[in-house]
């Protein structure tokens, strides 16, 4: 009943506006520069009209495509920071991450601080999806990791909370900064949103985000954040970096980046 990646049915699905949103944007190779305040104006138009568009058309508990094990293709591309060399990461690498806690805060009755045995132990979920790449490649991989519906019930979300901000160990880009991403409630208690460990059935490489990274799976790849330090649960993104709710979003990217 899943449909193959059509980038055309992605662009009727949002009446033209994402072509106008894109275009500017080809690659995420490197920190492109600022925008003509004129040209943000509308991409941000163009965002807020993709997201309601796409939210209601998608029915919210709709699931990515998932494929069998002989659809598995290349192992997963690694894009974007490949090799985090931020002070705190590399401490955690040369001790295997024993040290690693993923940290779960902001609007929650309980903040978590959680290891990732702790993490393991909790109900698991694997699934074989395509993550494509803004810039137009795509690849099929075996993705194992915790629901985040599962932490973030384990957290008590208060019901102010509208966004999860995730956030990251590594820097990227000419300005070197953090790079942060956040998606709303609905995709993070997504059957398929998972803090994934696992890559093709071994622990996730460096390359891939070690020792976690998010799956949001009905979105491009930029959405989902490797290396994660941890979640915050906010009602605004405007505090985080520019203040539109991601590191790619903050040179122009649509912040609903639906395929
Ligand atoms: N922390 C962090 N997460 C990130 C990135 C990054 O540079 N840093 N790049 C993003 C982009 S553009 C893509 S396509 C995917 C790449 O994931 P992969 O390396 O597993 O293919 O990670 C996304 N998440
Ligand atoms: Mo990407």
């Amino acid at each position: 009943m899943m449909r193959p990646f059509d980038p055309l049915r992605r662009r009727l699905l949002i009446g033209g506006t994402a072509a106008m949103a894109t275009a500017p944007l080809t690659a995420c190779f490197d920190a492109v520069g600022d925008q003509e305040s004129a040209v943000r104006g509308v991409l941000e138009y163009a965002n807020s009209l993709t997201y309601r568009t796409q939210r209601l058309l998608l029915r919210s508990n709709a699931l990515a495509t998932e494929f069998s094990e002989s659809e598995i293709r290349q192992p997963q591309r690694p894009n974007g920071s490949t090799n985090p060399q931020d002070e705190a990461y590399l401490a955690h690498v040369s001790t295997g991450f024993s040290n690693y806690r993923f940290t779960v805060g902001g609007m929650v009755e309980r903040p978590l601080s959680l290891t990732l045995d702790e993490l393991r132990a909790m109900p698991a979920r694997t699934q074989i999806t395509r993550h494509d790449c803004v810039e137009g490649w795509s690849c099929i991989a075996k993705w194992t990791g915790t629901p985040l519906a599962v932490v973030l019930d384990e957290a008590r979300v208060q019901e102010r909370a509208r966004f999860v901000v995730f956030t990251c160990l590594d820097t990227y880009g000419s300005t070197r900064s953090a790079y942060y991403e956040s998606i709303d409630l609905e995709d993070a208690r997504h059957a398929q949103t998972i803090l994934a460990y696992g890559l093709n059935g071994e622990a996730l490489p460096v390359a891939n985000g070690a020792p976690l990274r998010v799956r949001v799976e009905r979105q491009l790849g930029y959405k989902m954040a490797k290396y994660l330090g941890g979640i915050l649960l906010v009602d605004s993104l405007e505090s985080f970096g520019k203040g539109r709710g991601g590191f790619w979003e903050d040179y122009g990217y649509e912040w609903f980046a639906g395929i």
